[in-house]
């Protein structure tokens, strides 16, 4: 359903709305263009990008997206001063900074005006909210969205990398759904540079191969340029980012594999970021990201916010992921509450292969 024509316009549109005409270079415009606009609008400190793609031969498709609250986000983060708290909490019982509540109702303002998603749940409003239009006015196919606003609440006081987070699922609806049935998926990092990496899974590229591909946002923060084209994930590499370090004390099989990272001599890189920690690996195109519970420190990662959409990026890439616990892919975990928490690993096939052989056996889970 999503494949085929579809498939194509929904590659190149990603591509071009990111990357404006920079990715001539990528030789993928000619499938382009019988009607296309693409402007970018600057009012007050709003960067705002807007795309409307339309093909004008049948079938008739109109496809917006509106990612590029990125942009809004990162002109937003670069006018606070300090990052204070609201005096609010989120279903979750988390404190909300200011950041926070302006960075989700970015993000659902894009959305909301993109018309091509139904449905939408953030970590700030956990609850699947109406997005779209009267279903009467909906057009093409339609998608719903659950993301990460601003992942790392806890570290952007110290001025560390930050990031957002989003997951697309084709229809309407994020509940009962599992990460593998993700259209694509998108993480932006807010650090020094302000990159996002895109995953397109098999069913949104002609070729039926999945491609993760990475922009960056230059010119003043109006512009966003290609920086790399394909990101894959090499099947070894000693750099580690171990999360939850605190579960070790009560988690023999988790100590046990730090103690191995330590003595063969990986290399640590972690932040206590989800995001750059995980981007890491997309970076280095090789690594390990770990986050495992113990009985006195459960993992607190959030299936749909976090781990299905990164998780995504990650296989997409060729690298592997598996929950924390026991052999299963985190992208067959059904999204059975919108606060589901999960441990996890990711990264190269054989880092992970390792993390199995540690966790898994000597009394661990077994294949699921
Ligand atoms: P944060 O609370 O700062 O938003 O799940 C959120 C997260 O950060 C992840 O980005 C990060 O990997 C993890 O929590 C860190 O957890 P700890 O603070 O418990 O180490």
């Amino acid at each position: 359903m999503y494949g085929g024509f579809l498939g194509n316009i929904l590659t190149r549109v990603m591509i071009w709305m990111l990357c404006g005409l920079k990715c001539l270079s990528f030789g993928l415009n000619s499938f382009m263009i019988p009607s296309f606009w693409f402007a970018y609008i600057s009012t007050h400190s709003f960067i705002y990008c807007r795309l409307v793609f339309a093909i004008s031969s049948p079938p008739h498709y109109k496809i917006e997206y509106y990612f590029l609250a990125t942009a809004h986000i990162a002109v937003l983060m670069m006018n606070y001063v300090e990052h204070t708290y609201a005096g609010t909490q989120n279903e979750s019982g988390d404190e909300q900074l200011h950041l926070d509540i302006d960075s989700d109702n970015a993000v659902f303002a894009a959305i909301r005006a993109s018309q091509v998603f139904w449905i939408a749940a953030s970590e700030e409003t956990p609850v699947e909210t109406n997005v779209g239009p009267a279903s009467g006015l909906a057009t093409g196919n339609m998608f719903s969205l659950g993301f990460d606003p601003l992942d790392g609440s806890s570290i952007i006081d110290a001025n560390f990398s930050v990031g957002s987070i989003f997951g697309i699922w084709p229809g309407k609806g994020v509940l009962g759904r599992k990460g593998s049935e993700q259209v694509a998926s998108a993480v932006a990092v807010h650090g020094p540079r302000t990159t996002l990496c895109i995953a397109l899974g098999a069913s949104a590229v002609s070729t039926q191969k999945p491609i993760v591909l990475e922009v960056t946002l230059v010119h003043n923060r109006h512009t966003w340029e290609l920086s790399r084209d394909a990101i894959h994930i090499q099947d070894e590499g000693k750099v580690f980012a171990p999360g939850n370090l605190r579960a070790t004390n009560d988690n023999p099989q988790y100590n046990a594999l730090v103690q191995h990272w330590i003595s063969n001599r990986y290399t640590l890189r972690y932040s206590g970021g989800m995001v750059p920690d995980v981007y890491h690996i997309f970076a280095k195109s090789k690594g390990v990201f770990s986050n495992v519970s113990s009985e006195k420190a459960k993992a607190k990662l959030r299936l749909l916010y976090e781990v299905a959409p990164l998780g995504f990026m990650v296989e997409c890439a060729g690298g592997v992921t598996t929950h924390e616990a026991h052999d299963q892919s985190v992208l067959d975990i059904p999204i059975e509450d919108l606060d589901q928490r999960l441990g996890v690993c990711f990264g190269s096939a054989k880092e992970v292969a390792l993390y199995k052989q540690f966790m898994f056996t000597n009394g661990g889970a077994t294949k699921k």
